[in-house]
């Protein structure tokens, strides 16, 4: 994405655009943009990443030595802040109050939230409830008893990032949105079980999109896994979906995420809302997500932002989670 396109996405935002994002193609069940709250203070203390400073500045300092380290640092913390918020789930709660809860957590923990002012990006998290898929912007409104919340939390911690996240029930949800999060849950460890130096990269989407259409599921495509350290998003791109040109050899030692969106309907997205950000389902169906950093080794995986009860119960104990 172009300096310029971020640039006209943050004049619609301050022009209140977004606040008027309903459209004819979309139902009073719908979700609707709902006001944005100014931009959160991160205190001078806390280290920066270089599009916070010089915005469109996206490039970061060499990988530093102790980069492995650093990245399971920042996966744990990364994770803990996700189970602070998700914990923070319920009825009658804004998006807002998520992502000032997930805004403190990641400075608590020395961190800088990054997806704040990251090309442009407004908030501390991602919130997509119900037919939203991804980059849904924090706003005033309130979630209600049966929704579903995609949660999207990144924070950049001694100089890299960890991103993770996971969908949440808000109160009973119907038992086709449970089913939803459920598939969606296990295609991504399916994919992530088949990360090790040397496999295929497309080996990850094959087993998550085999998995998810079993189910009568749609895999978006438009977005995809990347690789993360000690820049938000860098090559290699990891489709959920079997891409045969997507075929190189999975390298020991990188780091990148895998985050499969699966909508109970069609796979496709519909028109990004005025807001520039907000990517909902093109079918209105409701969508799910679940997303890990990976450090790929030369026999498996070590998944960074997972639990090792998690890791156990999903890969067996031949692999390994944080610590
Ligand atoms: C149409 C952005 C949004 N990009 C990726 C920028 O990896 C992420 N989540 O796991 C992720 C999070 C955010 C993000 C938050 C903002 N962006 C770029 C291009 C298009 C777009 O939305
Ligand atoms: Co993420
Ligand atoms: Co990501």
């Amino acid at each position: 994405m172009s300096k310029r396109q971020d640039k006209k996405r943050q004049e619609r935002r301050r022009s209140g655009t977004a606040a008027s994002a309903s459209s004819s193609a979309r139902s009073s069940r719908a979700v609707r943009a709902g006001r944005v709250s100014a931009e959160l203070a991160v205190p001078a203390g806390i280290r920066r990443p270089p599009y916070a400073v010089e915005p469109g500045s996206l490039q970061s300092a060499l990988p530093p030595g102790d980069f492995v380290e650093r990245m399971r640092a920042a996966g744990r913390a990364a994770r803990e802040v996700l189970d602070e918020v998700g914990a923070a789930v319920a009825p009658g709660v804004t998006t807002d109050a998520l992502d000032r809860i997930a805004h403190a957590a990641y400075l608590a923990r020395g961190g800088y939230p990054s997806t704040l002012r990251y090309r442009g990006y407004p908030k501390s998290v991602c919130t997509s409830v119900n037919e939203i898929i991804c980059h849904g912007i924090p706003d005033d409104r309130a979630l209600m008893a049966g929704d579903i919340v995609d949660v999207d939390v990144t924070i950049y911690l001694d100089g890299v990032h960890g991103d993770c996240n996971a969908t949440y029930a808000v109160g009973e949800v119907s038992d086709d949105d449970a089913r939803l999060m459920s598939v969606t849950h296990e295609s991504m460890w399916r994919g992530i079980a088949q990360v090790r130096g040397g496999a295929p990269l497309n080996a990850i989407g094959r087993a998550i999109q085999e998995h998810a259409e079993a189910h009568g599921f749609g895999v978006v495509r438009t977005f995809v896994g990347h690789g993360i350290g000690t820049e938000f998003h860098t090559p290699p791109s990891v489709p959920h979906f079997y891409d045969p040109d997507a075929d190189q050899p999975m390298v020991a030692g990188s780091t990148f995420t895998v985050e499969p969106m699966i909508n109970a309907g069609g796979w496709e997205v519909g028109t990004i809302w005025p807001d520039g950000w907000t990517a909902p389902t093109r079918d209105g169906s409701r969508s799910a997500q679940y997303e890990h950093t990976l450090l790929v080794t030369a026999t498996g995986v070590e998944v960074l932002t997972a639990w090792p009860d998690e890791v156990e119960r999903w890969l067996g104990s031949s692999t390994s989670a944080v610590s």
